[in-house]
């Protein structure tokens, strides 16, 4: 059992296929993944618009809503919520320089468009929540255009959202890198800034994903942490990474096992998941992941998120209490190796 109440995006099960090498996997159906993410005990997707509603670039907005209405009849029929609903910016041939500082307006245009669709879609499923990753935005060429612009065109295109709809909230999933060599919004400081100067900062909050914080030389648990100080963790992508590099989006905690005990422990303080936030779970399957075991990572990260909160549930605070008054932090270190080694 669990405290928490965990989403995933229908990516997380996916055929293989890397920037080197084809489909390793069969594509499986839509509603297969669904049914089974709520037998695993997930209780919301996490949606792309163009997860939501396929082709929406050749659909009018009409029709876009109406496929969403179809969606949410599916999505029913499993007891499952939508938690969020996200333009996917970097796929498009209109995104090849980023989508709202894009340097050409016409592709800039086309950023509001589905960001505005994405609101459309979400308003059908029943969510208030807009994660925007700003996966392009940023510079592929450092002089191809100023930051202090791009930063302010970032800061007015989420004001045209916040103006679109009074009740939407947006939600940056903020990245340092990859795809784009030099990102404008790399850190969850980075996110509050943008979100004080928007025209509501009360409906601008972050998405904290694990590896992303790790790519920016962060521990993921400091960034949870500093968004939860300034009540701006909307919603969490659990995952883990191997240092610095290609974005691994590897099972939760299975790279760092302090850190990942470390990122369940703040988010239990702090009573995550009170105000309906879910948990959610960003990970990606090894390339050598058969077609049976499509989900294995899936129920290995929740496994370990369900062993952790035990393992923070039992955490000693009188211990650790000592151990700081003394300034014992040898011995406060080591208790937290033992608890985690199983060793009491
Ligand atoms: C990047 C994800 C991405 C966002 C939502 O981390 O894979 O899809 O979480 O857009
Ligand atoms: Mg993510």
């Amino acid at each position: 059992m669990s405290r928490f109440k965990f989403s995933v995006g229908p990516w997380n099960v996916h055929t293989g296929a890397d920037s080197y090498g084809p489909a390793t996997r069969n594509d499986i159906p839509f509603e297969e993944k669904v049914k089974k993410f709520s037998e695993m005990g997930f209780s919301a997707i996490q949606f792309h618009d163009d997860d939501a509603v396929p082709n929406l670039n050749d659909l009018n907005e009409e029709e876009i809503r109406a496929e969403a209405r179809k969606l949410k009849e599916l999505l029913d029929k499993y007891h499952m919520a939508a938690e969020f609903v996200a333009p996917r910016l970097w796929m498009d041939p209109h995104t090849i320089d980023g989508g709202f500082m894009s340097t050409s307006k016409e592709d800039r245009d086309f950023a509001m468009w589905r960001a505005k669709r994405s609101i459309d879609i979400a308003n059908e499923l029943g969510t208030d929540m807009l994660v925007i990753w700003l996966a392009r935005e940023g510079t592929l060429c450092a002089e191809s255009k100023s930051p202090v612009w791009a930063t302010r065109q970032l800061i007015e295109a989420i004001n045209e959202m916040l103006r679109y709809d009074s009740k939407i909230r947006v939600v940056i999933e903020p990245k340092p890198n990859e795809p784009i060599d030099r990102s404008i919004c790399g850190t969850m400081g980075h996110v509050m800034a943008i979100s004080a100067a928007t025209i509501d900062p009360s409906r601008v909050g972050g998405n904290l994903e694990s590896a992303h914080a790790i790519l920016a030389g962060l521990d993921p648990s400091h960034e949870i942490g500093f968004a939860l100080a300034m009540n701006k963790l909307w919603t969490v992508h659990l995952n883990d990474q191997n240092g610095i590099k290609f974005d691994q989006d590897k099972s939760f905690g299975v790279e760092n096992l302090r850190q990942a005990f470390n990122q369940i422990k703040v988010l239990m303080e702090n009573n995550y998941g009170s105000n309906g936030e879910y948990v959610g779970l960003d990970v990606k399957a090894m390339r050598t992941t058969t077609d049976e075991d499509s989900y294995k990572h899936l129920e290995n990260s929740l496994k370990i998120v369900k062993a952790l909160e035990d393992k923070a549930a039992r955490f000693d605070y009188d211990f650790q209490k000592k151990c700081v008054e003394n300034r014992d932090f040898e011995g406060l270190e080591m208790y937290v190796m033992n608890l985690l080694m199983g060793i009491e």
